[in-house]
């Protein structure tokens, strides 16, 4: 295992974008695993896209670390439908939190990307070196520039002013706190969410989108949590750090094991005008096991513990609609 690098016990640490699906996780590890003090900052009260806001906060709450979590985000439809809402407002927040951590002088500062960054086509399992080898995927191109920037951002004042910031890519992620928009969000909720209501509605069948053969690998957001929490304690390189749980399977598969914990008994038809995106998407994981870290939760158990929280946290108001309490 690494050594320790930044203990953030005893520490002020700020989660930026705290009431995300990533933030609260983070915020939940926090407080279950370490003595520190958890700083946060509602929406409302700090846009992280204006600099100016950003410093002046900073310059009163004094943080030590920063997990900047904070970001505009979307499955595949809400990617193509609004590439200038994702590209500028995740520059605009990534921009500003480095600069922002820097004149503060912030001990240790973790970017939390994701795995479309990588090349479209890019070799799999996709190693880390394999960052702007090739054409980006278009459906996220947007999205994934803007979280590249955050990369080199943390690159570069890590060798130009010796900020000790790290960036990580996380794979696929579902879990509690995520959004469960049939349109805007990702395949997990968006599929559990249609085909609870499809349930609820005893409709006989289920569309998921594209052809089902594109392959993704899925991470609770709980163990993603988990390992932000050791990479800003023990990794302090440039690169960023793959993190995922090696569980890789079909759409078509996800989709059956979705239908399984919903308890929906309908039939799962394909949806070819919708696109499929990436063909694959697994990443290697050979420096985060080098650094001492690995998943622990299966997905086919995480898929039910994540259908009851969204259950619970959202309040079904008939077959066609549920609204988030
Ligand atoms: O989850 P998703 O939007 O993320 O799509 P990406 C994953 C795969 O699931 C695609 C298929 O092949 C989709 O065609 N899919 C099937 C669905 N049914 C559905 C559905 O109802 N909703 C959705 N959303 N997909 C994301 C990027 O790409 O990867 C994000 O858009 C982020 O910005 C994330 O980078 C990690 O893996 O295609």
């Amino acid at each position: 295992m690494a050594d320790l690098d930044f203990p953030l016990n005893g520490q002020r640490v700020f989660v930026a974008g705290h009431q995300g699906m990533v933030g609260s996780a983070i915020v939940r590890a926090l407080r279950g695993q370490r003595r520190c003090e958890v700083l946060t900052a509602p929406r409302r009260s700090l846009d992280l896209r204006r600099p100016e806001r950003v410093e002046s906060w900073m310059r009163r709450h004094r943080p030590q670390a920063v997990f900047l979590a904070a970001a505009r985000v979307g499955g595949i439809a809400a990617n193509q439908s609004r590439p200038a809402e994702f590209l500028h407002d995740n520059l605009a927040i990534a921009s500003s939190v480095v600069e922002a951590s820097r004149k503060a002088a912030v001990g240790k500062l973790l970017f939390l990307g994701s795995s479309c960054i990588y090349p479209r086509l890019a070799p799999q399992p996709i190693s880390e070196a394999a960052l702007l080898t090739g054409p980006l995927e278009a459906t996220n191109e947007w999205y994934a520039v803007a979280k590249i920037a955050g990369v080199k951002l943390c690159e570069a004042y890590r060798r130009q002013h010796g900020c000790n910031f790290v960036s990580l890519m996380p794979t696929n992620l579902y879990g509690p706190g995520d959004n469960f928009d049939p349109e805007s969000g990702h395949v997990i909720p968006a599929l559990m969410r249609r085909m609870h209501d499809a349930k609820a509605a005893e409709r006989d069948s289920v569309a998921v989108w594209g052809s089902g053969a594109p392959r993704r690998e899925f991470l609770h957001v709980d163990d993603l949590a988990d390992a932000c929490v050791f990479l800003m304690e023990r990794y302090a390189d440039a690169g960023p750090v793959n993190v995922g749980s090696g569980q890789e399977l079909s759409i078509a598969e996800l989709a059956a094991l979705i239908k399984d914990a919903v308890g929906f008994r309908g039939n799962i038809v394909f949806d070819a005008s919708r696109p499929d995106g990436t063909p694959r998407k697994r990443l290697d994981l050979g420096r985060l096991d080098q650094l001492g870290w690995r998943a622990r939760r299966a997905l086919p158990s995480g898929l039910e513990e994540t259908y009851r929280w969204f259950l619970a946290a959202w309040i079904e108001t008939g077959p066609e609609r549920s609204v988030r309490r």
